[in-house]
């Protein structure tokens, strides 16, 4: 009996994805651009069972959660015809209480065991819209560094490629402002938006020369585009949101004191910007050499504020292939 363990690291767009064409396959209005963290990946493990189980972080999931799983593994099934149950086991390595989401890494992890599991060969761009079936930002973690998604027309089309393995001096500082739950999840915060905002198509339009400057940016290895870009993007985006209708928003009183902080410290010569996803956490985007410096500056200010600093991480891979 064969036992896969692979892992994949979590991603944070830059240029963000917000909003789905086809909501069957995932298809998303742009492209978008994330870089991969090192910090945060999830370890999926695949073998054979007499019932398909899926645990996650320790804990057999019920009926709700092993149902969303089960109509994932039937894009491979259908594939491969075989229907054998499994025994999916996922754990999170996300510092506990990060408050970030791990779908990324979560789908990316199970589609790249999948592929071993069922000895399809897939290479990671063809395996990227396998990812992309089980959650859109997935597509981008099967690469580490910067990596864009191709919005693509139909299931063939929308894939991930690597733009760079990000080996400069560059990192995130994410601030945890809020750990719980979000109350609107991004699935259906996106959907409104789509559905709703007067901002929308002009978001869209906007897409093409963001990504353009962005990758002439990174080219350059120059931190201070790439952040400017990757911060007007992200607040964009959150523009559609506030003119959506009814209206609605991830910030949070705190999100917006980190706001003014970064803008601070780049007036004190910090080469710092700020991003923000579908919640109120606050990431900061900065030469790696200078995120120990800005940690110091915030927690002078907030000495109770939760912080994590880290690298851009790896492409997924194989941890194990076992027969047992
Ligand atoms: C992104 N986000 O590009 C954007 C920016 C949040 C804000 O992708 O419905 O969990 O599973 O495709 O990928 C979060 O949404 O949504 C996300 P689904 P996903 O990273």
């Amino acid at each position: 009996m064969t036992k896969i363990i692979a892992r994949a690291h979590t991603n944070i767009a830059f240029i963000k994805y917000w909003g789905k064409k086809d909501k069957n396959l995932f298809l998303p209005y742009n492209n978008s651009l994330s870089l991969t963290l090192e910090k945060f990946y999830t370890d999926t493990s695949i073998e054979k069972s007499n019932n398909d189980i899926f645990i996650l972080n320790d804990k057999v999931q019920d009926n709700e959660a092993l149902s969303k799983v089960q109509n994932y593994l039937t894009i491979f099934r259908q594939l491969t015809n075989d229907y054998t149950p499994l025994k999916i086991t996922s754990t999170n390595h996300v510092p506990t209480a990060a408050g970030l989401a791990s779908s990324s890494s979560a789908y990316a992890a199970l589609a790249l065991a999948l592929n071993n599991y069922y000895n399809l060969n897939f290479d990671y761009q063809k395996l990227s819209t396998f990812a992309r079936r089980g959650s859109g930002s997935a597509t981008r973690s099967l690469y580490g560094g910067f990596v864009e998604w191709k919005q693509g027309h139909d299931n063939d089309s929308s894939y991930s490629v690597k733009i760079d393995n990000a080996n400069f001096d560059i990192g995130l500082l994410i601030c945890i402002i809020n750990d719980k739950e979000k109350v609107i999840s991004s699935r259906s915060g996106m959907e409104h938006t789509v559905n709703t905002s007067t901002f929308y198509s002009s978001w869209v339009k906007s897409i093409n020369d963001d990504i353009k400057n962005i990758k002439e940016a990174i080219k350059k290895r120059d931190i201070n585009q790439i952040g400017q870009i990757a911060e007007h993007n992200a607040m964009k985006m959150h523009a559609t949101m506030l003119a959506s209708n009814p209206p609605f928003t991830y910030f949070e009183p705190n999100s917006l004191k980190i706001i003014q902080e970064v803008q601070n410290l780049r007036k004190q010569g910090f080469s710092c910007y700020y991003t923000m996803d579908a919640g109120p956490n606050v990431k900061i985007i900065a030469p790696y050499s200078e995120l120990h410096k800005i940690n110091e500056n915030l927690h002078h200010l907030y000495p109770k504020l939760k912080t994590i600093i880290t690298k851009p991480g790896p492409d997924a891979y194989l941890l194990q292939r076992k027969e047992v």
